[in-house]
């Protein structure tokens, strides 16, 4: 690790909350702050550090509040201010600590600066957005993420221009060249900060800057980008100008930290946002893992094979190396815009769903990364897999249907894709227990839940010693207590192995060794190095135990070395694979 000292952020667990999809206390069928606070001593249970809290503020909820009208208020399906202080402090009394979402790059367009704007060119806030002034023409093309028609420029009759919305309509992008919007964004992290959150997760923050020059960039896009407009639009001029700026006058004198959403962004520019020196952001999360296993270019579209594990561990790897010089990493198989991890990178069939969520954990939670768990993983919740647009409720999905049925795409194949990749997957409401509606809630439920409640849910869970949930647990203090799982050196084993993922960490003279079955085949496997006959694992992720052969999905953990042993991690390298290191 690089001279960049020991962090509370960089040693602890941190766990999503979908509001909208954890807890109801009220029976409308919606999560809420209040079914959150019923569930703070389970949230203390799992051993997790941080909450990550889905934006929960003043929203008319066209992308589940990532829409938000008013930047000081809480949402009405999710309670009140007082339910929020209230969270808060139970948070706190249980030594979580919180970090909220913060989306900048756009308001709703029901936010009261966009309703002022949208009247006239001449209103005080009209420069708080882009606009493209009609008497110039048509607008130079912008993709739109969540838009029926793709066009990210939307026209207004009052001022006679269209405004721009990298996301849906009724999200208007902020204009941050505007120094007084700038400022009045500061204001809000400053309030947030002031009543004692302890940091941001930051929403599409890599895309706030724009080239208002407007240039036509399809060209650009086609040849540098890849097609994906992420890529431009994560390269703004003033983006880390403005990020610099942000931190001098919102975090200065408070102990907080940020976890930047990095789409868009490439390995190498990684540092240009968390090097410690550049005093910009702490964290971030990127999406290179997140694309193994999707087709390029269109909608996120599976490759029917699943993802690679040799590409898997590149990627890991390969940005395990960046942050060894500077920065800190994170690391997640799943959140609130992906399906379901075990359904994703495990398998979810009833044989194989706890043995590979398990290993799924062990590889979270082993790696030199913060590590983020999102609300469900810990039991293993699975892709409900809806077979009709009707079922879904995520913009991105309705709006995708509708742009490909206006293309007279191919809807089935659509439909069939989003079984595997829709959001939608990984939001369904949390499984509390087997009683009607998995315990979340007496009415009717947002979003359907999934059938497997009855027997896939906390409850059940909890008063099972070997469920997932209490592995996850244990798996949780363990990397608590072991320095080295937080800071030690990665080592990478069998790169070429197209099954198994073995590598250790190491930190002064302790050694974990770590073993990966991620396929469903019994694997015979030569562990890399001499282990002594008779020994036994740390953790292993079922009952058995062979030394020559690994179980389908199975994950294991040897060490910490005695000290004696230990070799640098130089001589590792040359050592390369066998065997003078005996366990
Ligand atoms: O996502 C921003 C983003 O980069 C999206 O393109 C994301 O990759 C996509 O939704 C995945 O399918 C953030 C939020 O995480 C997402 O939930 C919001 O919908 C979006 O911003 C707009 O605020
Ligand atoms: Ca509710």
């Amino acid at each position: 690790m690089s001279e960049t000292g020991k962090n509370w952020w960089k040693e602890g667990v941190i766990y999503q909350i979908y509001p909208r999809s954890f807890k109801d206390s009220n029976g409308d069928g919606i999560g809420d702050i209040p079914g959150i606070i019923s569930k703070l001593d389970y949230l203390q249970s799992l051993g997790i550090d941080m909450v990550w809290l889905n934006p929960v503020y003043g929203s008319p909820n066209d992308d589940n509040g990532y829409d938000i009208s008013n930047y000081y208020d809480i949402m009405k399906e999710f309670g009140t201010m007082e339910d929020f202080d209230v969270l808060l402090k139970g948070l706190h009394d249980r030594k979580i600590r919180l970090l909220m979402d913060l989306v900048v790059n756009h308001t709703s367009d029901e936010h009261p600066w966009f309703k002022e704007a949208k009247q006239s060119r001449e209103s005080a806030y009209y420069d708080y957005y882009h606009w493209w002034p009609a008497e110039k023409g048509t607008p130079p093309f912008r993709y739109s993420h969540f838009d029926a028609s793709g066009n990210a420029w939307t026209y207004n009759k009052a001022t006679n221009s269209y405004y721009l919305h990298y996301f849906s309509e009724k999200m208007p992008d902020i204009n941050w060249e505007n120094a007084a919007t700038r400022q009045a964004i500061y204001e809000i992290m400053r309030f947030w900060f002031k009543k004692g959150v302890d940091g941001f997760r930051m929403d599409a923050i890599c895309y706030i800057s724009k080239d208002t020059s407007w240039p036509d960039v399809r060209n650009l896009v086609r040849d540098k980008y890849n097609n994906d407009w992420a890529g431009y639009y994560a390269h703004g001029p003033h983006l880390h100008d403005y990020l610099q700026e942000m931190r001098k006058e919102t975090m200065d004198g408070f102990d907080v930290t940020t976890l930047a959403e990095a789409s868009g962004i490439t390995i190498d520019e990684a540092l240009l946002f968390v090097k410690e020196d550049r005093k910009q952001l702490h964290m971030l999360y990127h999406f290179e893992g997140m694309m193994l296993g999707y087709e390029k270019n269109g909608y996120k579209r599976p490759d029917p094979k699943g993802p690679d594990l040799v590409q898997l561990k590149k990627v890991y790897t390969a940005w395990d190396e960046v942050f060894e010089q500077d920065g800190w990493g994170t690391i997640y198989l799943g959140n609130h815009d992906q399906p379901r991890m075990v359904s994703r990178w495990g398998n979810d069939t009833e044989e194989f769903r706890e043995v590979s969520a398990k290993m799924l954990m062990t590889f979270l939670l082993t790696m030199r990364a913060t590590p983020i768990f999102y609300n469900g993983d810990e039991i293993g919740m699975t892709n409900i897999r809806f077979n009709k647009i009707e079922d879904y409720r995520d913009i991105e999905t309705i709006n995708m249907y509708k742009y490909l049925q206006s293309k007279k795409e191919d809807l089935e194949r659509f439909l069939k894709d989003q079984q595997t990749s829709a959001r939608d997957n990984g939001r369904t409401p949390f499984q509390w227990d087997d009683s009607i509606n998995a315990g979340f809630t007496t009415g009717k439920p947002w979003l359907k839940i999934n059938d497997n409640y009855t027997t896939l849910n906390e409850a059940a869970a909890s008063s099972n010693d070997r469920s997932i949930l209490q592995f996850f647990r244990q798996m949780v203090l363990l990397r608590k207590h072991t320095p080295a799982l937080v800071y030690g050196t990665y080592d990478l084993y069998d790169e070429k192995h197209p099954q198994v993922y073995t590598y250790t960490r190491t930190l002064d003279k302790e050694m974990l060794l770590i073993v990966l079955n991620f396929s469903k085949e019994k694997i015979d496997y030569d562990i890399p190095f001499q282990l002594a006959a008779d020994i036994e694992p740390l953790v292993n992720n079922m009952l058995t135990f062979n030394l020559k052969t690994l179980e389908p999905y199975q994950a294991l953990i040897f060490g910490p070395l005695p000290p004696s042993k230990v070799v640098s991690r130089r001589a590792e390298r040359v050592l390369k694979t066998k065997k003078e290191v005996a366990f």
